[in-house]
């Protein structure tokens, strides 16, 4: 089964131009706590490199594109987001890396939870210690 799993967002667009709309539990599939945007990545820089105990997530590129790698401790899958219409679901247990950021990238994030820094692991072999104790 593939890592990567996406969401395709309906475009409720007129003759004056695009809108999307995201609702919790509708076509986000969980209550969303928190949103937050990542814009002004400088070039070459690569972000993410952790995975998370409990969150979820969707990451939405509205603007320019990125890299995403998710990696599940047994395989690792790329995808390129580069639409607003399309929402990549990032599950727990996931090890995730943004790459290839280009200039004008502005990549939205909707969260299950709040920012709770206890939840990231952030280091790849504890990363791989915690899955075999989940069993995933
Ligand atoms: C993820 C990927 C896709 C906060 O204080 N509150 C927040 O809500 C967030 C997201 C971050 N922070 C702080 C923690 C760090 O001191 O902002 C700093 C940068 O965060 P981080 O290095 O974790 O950023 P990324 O781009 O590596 O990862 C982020 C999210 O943190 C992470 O949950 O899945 O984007």
């Amino acid at each position: 089964m593939s890592l990567i799993k996406t969401i395709e967002f309906d475009f409720l667009g007129d003759e004056r131009g695009s809108l999307i709309s995201l609702e919790e539990n509708k076509n986000i599939p969980f209550d969303i706590k928190r949103v937050y945007y990542i814009f002004g990545t400088e070039q070459g820089v690569a972000r993410g490199f952790h995975a998370h105990k409990n969150l979820q997530q969707v990451a939405i590129c509205v603007k320019g594109s990125c890299r995403f790698i998710l990696d599940n401790g047994k395989c690792r899958e790329s995808i390129v987001l580069d639409s607003p219409s399309v929402g990549l679901f990032i599950g727990n247990n996931k090890w995730r890396e943004m790459h290839d950021f280009s200039d004008d990238c502005v990549l939205v994030v909707l969260a299950s939870d709040y920012y709770d820094e206890a939840d990231y692991i952030r280091d790849y072999d504890e990363f791989l210690k915690e899955i075999r104790k989940a069993n995933v």
